[in-house]
C-alpha cells in the first residue's frame, strides 16, 4: 500500500492533525542531523524532534567549564562531505564545547536541516500501530506524528543520572549538574565549591574550577586514569596524514578497530625490553592521544591483565611524581580497574590540580557521603560547608535515552522498557526483535562509545538509510529483525567481550553505575571495522536475520545469525583469506615446510616460561630432536609428553612454541615436544612408532629431565592428537610405561571421511578436506589406513588413561574427535570432552592470537593437573614479572 493512502487511512484512524511523514527521528545532534541529510537526499519526508532549543546533542547539553571532545577534533568530524571538510577548520587539537557546538550548527545551517527539525519537542509516546504499519508518536509540543519508521538518534550519554545522595533538596546553595550547565555559564569566583564525581566531566570540569573558586573539593568515589590532552593545534603529523591523502585516512579510520585510523599494534609485552616498553609508554604519554595510548603501545594490553597491568603501574607511577601529597597521590591511584575498562579520560592540569592550596581531595571510599545538608556535604568523618555544588555524576548511559525516557511499544503491545528489562537485547544494536520499523544510532549492542562516534554514526546512518531505501524500492513496508539473529547478535556480543577486560570493571558501559540497572556490557567490543563488515554481510546475504513484508511482494525472511565464528576466529580467517593463498597441499610438502615455517614466524613469540632447551632422545632408528619446555616453578614437575599438528608431514618440535609455553604456564607441567620423523620422507607407521618410543624413553628418564618419575601425560594436537591417542593404546599393549593422562586436542583418529563436519567444514576454515586427504595420502597407504596405530578408533578403547577431548565446531576433524571421545567413555574410559563453539582447528594452538581459546586452554590445563593428581590452581611463577607487582590488585586473581 502507498504510503499516502496508509497515511490518509491513519490520520482519520488516530489523529486528523498527526504529521504524516516517511520517518521520524529523535535528536537533533551529530546522528540526527546526518540522518535528516541522507533521508532527505533519499526522498524520505522526515522530521527530526529535538527536546533542546537548538541543534547538537550532547554538545548543545554539556557546556560545563572545560568541557571538549577527547578524540582529535580532525577524526570527531563528519566525513561524508569532501566540500564540508574543506569548508571548516578546527582550531584545536580537541575542540571545545562552544566550537563543536558551532561547527554542528554549520552543519545544519549548511544542508538546511533546521526546516525539517522540530525543537524543544519531546516525544512522550511512541506506539507501533500494527494495522496501518506505522509509528504513532505524541509529543508535548504541538501535533502528534505519523511515521513508517521511527528512529532514535538520541547518544549514548544523554540522560543523566540522578544524584543518588539523600539530601540534595535540603541544600541551599547553588546545585548543577555537569551534563545540565547553563547556558550563561555559572560564576564560581570567590565561592566555596564541591565537585562530585570524576569521570570525564570531573576531570575536564575541576582544573578550571579550582582556577574560579575560593576552595574546590573534589569527593572523589572511583578514582580514574586520566592522560594529558597536551592540546593545541592538530599535531601536524596526523595533519599531513589527512591532509596527503584525506580519502584513504577517512578509510582506514572507517575498518580501524576504533574509528581512529591507527594500525592494529602487533607486539606484543613479553617481547619488548623494560626500557622499550617504558619508551613506548612514555611516547604515548607525550602524545596526549587516548585512542593511541589505548591501542598502540603492545598488542595484549586491552586482552591480557597482565600486559595491561603495566600500563596501569607507569600511570601511577606519573600520578605519583606530579601530585606533592603522597596520600592524595595514593588516593587518586585507580587500582580497581584495568586500564581502559573503564573510560580513561583526557586532562588538562588535572593531576597538579591537587598541588593547589584551594583544593582537596575527599576519598569516598574511606569517608561515604552520609547526606547533604542545607549547608554542605557530610561524610562518614566530616562536614564540608560549600555555597556551590556540582554534579558530575554521569549518566544513565546506552539505554537510558531509550528505554526510560518515552514508553516505546512494538508489536503486540509489548513494551521496551519490559523487553529489555534483564539488559538490553538488539540485532546489530541498530533493531530489535518486535519492534518493527525501529531503528536506533549507536543503540547498545553497536561500537558507539567505544569507538570514534562520528565514524560510528555515519557508518550506522549510511547503513540504515540504504537499507531504508532499498527495502522502499522493492516494495516492502515493514523490516524487523528475527529472535535467531537477535539471539546471534547477543551470543555475539558476549563472545567479543570474553575477549576484552571490560568484564573487570564496574562502570557505565556495563550499567553498573546505575542502582538497581541490569549489568550487561552495553557496547559491542569487537571493533569498528570489524563491525561494518558484519553489517555489510547481512546485506549481502540477503538482509540476514530480517523479516521482510509489504502489501504487494511476498514476505520474505532469510533467518539465521550472521557470526557464528568466535570474534578473533573470524578475524584470522578474513586474513587469511585476504592473503589469497595458493592451497598449502599445492605446494609439495617441502614447499608447505618453508610455507609453515613462514607463517609461524609471523606469529607472537611464546611467553617467557622457566627455560627452554633443545635435546635428542634415542629413536627406533636414529636419534630424534626434542624441545623441552620448563616452568618457572621450582620442580620436579609432572611430565608430558607433547606431539606437534601437521598432518604427519608439517611442523617439527618447535613448531607449537606458542602453544607449549602457554601450557606450562598453566599447568606448571615439564613439556617436551618430540621431533618425530615426518611423511612423505618417512611413511606410516613411523610418527606412531616414533611417538611411542619417545615416550618410553621420556619416561624413563623423567628424572633426568627434571621431572617427577613416572608416569607421565601425553598430549598432542591434529596429527600429533592422533599420536598420542595411538600412543596410549600402544603403551596399553605393550606393557607401558604407564600415562596418568591424555590431552587430544582435535585429533585425527579415523579414515573416513563421511561424517558431517568433513562436509561442513570442507573449505573456509583453513584446515581443509582437501589438505587432509593430501595429509593422509603421503603418510598412509590406503590398505594400512584402518591400523589402530593411525586410525585409534578402529583399535580396542578401553583400558585407556583418562582423557580430555578437544573439539571445534568449525573442523573437518570435529566429529572423529567426537566419535572417540564417546568410544572411549562407552567403554568405561574416564573421558571429558570440551566442544568448542565457534572455534577452528587452530584456535588453541595460535595461543596468544585466538584469545577466546584461553578459557579452553584453563580447561585443558585443569585436566592435566588432575590427571597429575595436582590441584587445579597453579603458580605460573611469572606473575611479578618487569618488576610490576601490585599485591591486593582486585584483577591479579583474574589473569587471561
Ligand atoms: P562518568 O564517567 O559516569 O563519571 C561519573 C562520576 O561520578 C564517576 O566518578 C562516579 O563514580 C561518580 N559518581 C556517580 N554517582 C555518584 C554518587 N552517588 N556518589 C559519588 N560519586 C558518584 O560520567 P561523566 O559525565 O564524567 O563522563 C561520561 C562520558 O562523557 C565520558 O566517559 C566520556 O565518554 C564523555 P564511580 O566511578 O561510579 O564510582
Amino acid at each position: 500500500m502507498p504510503d499516502a493512502m496508509v497515511a490518509a487511512r491513519d490520520s482519520k484512524a488516530a489523529s486528523g492533525t498527526a504529521q504524516q511523514v516517511d520517518v521520524a527521528v529523535v535528536g537533533a545532534g551529530f546522528a540526527g542531523l546526518y540522518l535528516l541529510h541522507r533521508l532527505r537526499k533519499a526522498g524520505f519526508t522526515t522530521v527530526a524532534l529535538e527536546e533542546a532549543g537548538d541543534v547538537g546533542g550532547t554538545w548543545y547539553w554539556n557546556r560545563y567549564p572545560g568541557a571538549r571532545c577527547d578524540i582529535q577534533t580532525i577524526d570527531y568530524s563528519y566525513t561524508f562531505d569532501p566540500e564540508l571538510e574543506t569548508a571548516w577548520t578546527w582550531s584545536e587539537k580537541y575542540a571545545t564545547q562552544p566550537e563543536i557546538l558551532r561547527y554542528l550548527g554549520f552543519v545544519a545551517d549548511r544542508y538546511d536541516l533546521r526546516r525539517d527539525i522540530r525543537f524543544k519537542t519531546k516525544v512522550t509516546e511512541a506506539k507501533w500501530d500494527e494495522a496501518a504499519e506505522r509509528w504513532q508518536l505524541a509529543t508535548d509540543n504541538g501535533a502528534r506524528i505519523s511515521c513508517r519508521h521511527y528512529i532514535m538518534a538520541t547518544g549514548c550519554l544523554s540522560a543523566p543520572k540522578p544524584p543518588e545522595i539523600d539530601g540534595v533538596k535540603e541544600f541551599g546553595g547553588e546545585v548543577y549538574f555537569t551534563g545540565r550547565w547553563p547556558h550563561g555559564g555559572v560564576n564560581l569566583a570567590g565561592k566555596r565549591v564541591a565537585v562530585i564525581g570524576t569521570g570525564s566531566s570531573g576531570i575536564q570540569s575541576i582544573p578550571l574550577i579550582a582556577e574560579q573558586a575560593a576552595h574546590l573539593t573534589v569527593f572523589q568515589r572511583t578514582p580514574n586514569f586520566a592522560l594529558p590532552a597536551h592540546n593545541g593545534p592538530s599535531p601536524s603529523d596526523r595533519m599531513s596524514l589527512l591532509q596527503g591523502d584525506r580519502a584513504a585516512y577517512r578509510e582506514q579510520a572507517r575498518q580501524s578497530m576504533a574509528g581512529v585510523p591507527y594500525p592494529q599494534q602487533t607486539a606484543v609485552s613479553w617481547q619488548l625490553s623494560d626500557a622499550e616498553l617504558r619508551a613506548r609508554f612514555e611516547e604515548a604519554w607525550g602524545k596526549g592521544d587516548l585512542v593511541y595510548i589505548l591501542t598502540q603501545l603492545w598488542a595484549d594490553q586491552g586482552v591480557d591483565v597482565d600486559g595491561n597491568k603495566l600500563i596501569c603501574d607507569l600511570i601511577r607511577e606519573k600520578i605519583g611524581t606530579i601530585v606533592k601529597d603522597p596520600e592524595t597521590a595514593a588516593a587518586l591511584m585507580p587500582h580497581d580497574h584495568p586500564f581502559g575498562a573503564k573510560r580513561p579520560c583526557l586532562d588538562t592540569n588535572y593531576y597538579a590540580t591537587y598541588n593547589r592550596p584551594n583544593v582537596t581531595l575527599v576519598n569516598l571510599r574511606q569517608e561515604p557521603i552520609k547526606a547533604i545538608t542545607a549547608d554542605g556535604i557530610t561524610t562518614g568523618k566530616r562536614s564540608f560547608d560549600v555555597d556551590v555544588i556540582v554534579f558530575a555524576t554521569g549518566f544513565d548511559a546506552m539505554t537510558g535515552a531509550i528505554r526510560a525516557v518515552h514508553p516505546i511499544t512494538g508489536r503486540g503491545g509489548k513494551s521496551l522498557y519490559d523487553v529489555w528489562a534483564q539488559g538490553p537485547q538488539t540485532y546489530l544494536g541498530l533493531t530489535v526483535e518486535g519492534f518493527p520499523n525501529f531503528f536506533m544510532i549507536t543503540g547498545p549492542g553497536s561500537p558507539s562509545v567505544l569507538s570514534n562516534m562520528a565514524v560510528s554514526i555515519e557508518q550506522h546512518v549510511d547503513w540504515v538509510v540504504d537499507r531504508l531505501k532499498a527495502l522502499r524500492d522493492a516494495g516492502f513496508t515493514t523490516v524487523e529483525p528475527t529472535e535467531t539473529a537477535q539471539a546471534g547478535w547477543g551470543q555475539h556480543m558476549a563472545d567479543c567481550a570474553t575477549l576484552t577486560l571490560h568484564r573487570l570493571a564496574n562502570t557505565w558501559y556495563t550499567g553498573a553505575n546505575v542502582p538497581g540497572k541490569v549489568h550487561a556490557l552495553m557496547p559491542y567490543t569487537g571493533g569498528v571495522g570489524p563491525y561494518r563488515s558484519i553489517c555489510d554481510e547481512v546485506t549481502s546475504r540477503g538482509m540476514l536475520g530480517f523479516k521482510l513484508t509489504g502489501p504487494d511482494v511476498a514476505a520474505q525472511c532469510n533467518d539465521g545469525e550472521v557470526v557464528r565464528l568466535q570474534p578473533d576466529v573470524r578475524l584470522v580467517l578474513n586474513l587469511l583469506g585476504q592473503l589469497n593463498l595458493p592451497p598449502i597441499e599445492s605446494m609439495g610438502a617441502l614447499g608447505a615446510r618453508a610455507f609453515v615455517d613462514e607463517f609461524n614466524k609471523g606469529r607472537p613469540a611464546g611467553r617467557p616460561i622457566g627455560a627452554v632447551t633443545d635435546g635428542t632422545l634415542p629413536g627406533t632408528d636414529g636419534p630424534l630432536p626434542y624441545r623441552l619446555y620448563r616452568p618457572a616453578t621450582p620442580g620436579p614437575h609432572p611430565v608430558v609428553v607433547y606431539f606437534h599438528g601437521g598432518g604427519w608431514v608439517l611442523g617439527d618440535e618447535q613448531s607449537d612454541d606458542p602453544f607449549c609455553r602457554d601450557m606450562v604456564r598453566r599447568t606448571g607441567m615439564i613439556f617436551v615436544s618430540v621431533g618425530y620423523r615426518h611423511a612423505p620422507e618417512h611413511r606410516f607407521p613411523t610418527a606412531a612408532e616414533d611417538g611411542y618410543a619417545a615416550t618410553r624413553w621420556i619416561a624413563e628418564h623423567a628424572a633426568e629431565l627434571g621431572g617427577q618419575p613416572s608416569p607421565v601425560l601425553v598430549a598432542g594436537w591434529s596429527a600429533g592428537g592422533n599420536i598420542a591417542a595411538v600412543t596410549c593404546q600402544l603403551a596399553r599393549d605393550r606393557g607401558g610405561p604407564e600415562i596418568a593422562g591424555q590431552l587430544l586436542v582435535c585429533p585425527v583418529t579415523d579414515c573416513t571421511f563421511d561424517r558431517p563436519s568433513y562436509n561442513d567444514n570442507a573449505t573456509g576454515y583453513f584446515l581443509t578436506r582437501s589438505l587432509m586427504y593430501w595429509f593422509w595420502d603421503l603418510y598412509c597407504s590406503p590398505a594400512d589406513r584402518t591400523d589402530p596405530r593411525v586410525s585409534p578408533l578402529r583399535g580396542k578403547v578401553s583400558g585407556l588413561p583418562p582423557a580430555f577431548v578437544v573439539t571445534c565446531e568449525f573442523d573437518p576433524l570435529r566429529d572423529e574427535g567426537i566419535a572417540y571421545a564417546d568410544a572411549m567413555a562407552a567403554a568405561g574410559v574416564p573421558v571429558e570432552q570440551l566442544k568448542a563453539r565457534g572455534h577452528f582447528h587452530s584456535s588453541f594452538t595460535m595461543a596468544d592470537v585466538i584469545i577466546t581459546g584461553v578459557s579452553g586452554r584453563v580447561q585443558m590445563a585443569e585436566a592435566l593437573r588432575r590427571f597429575a593428581g595436582l590441584p587445579p590452581e597453579v603458580r605460573r611463577g611469572d606473575e611479578n614479572s618487569h618488576g610490576h607487582a601490585s599485591p591486593g590488585h582486585k584483577i591479579a586473581a583474574a589473569a587471561s
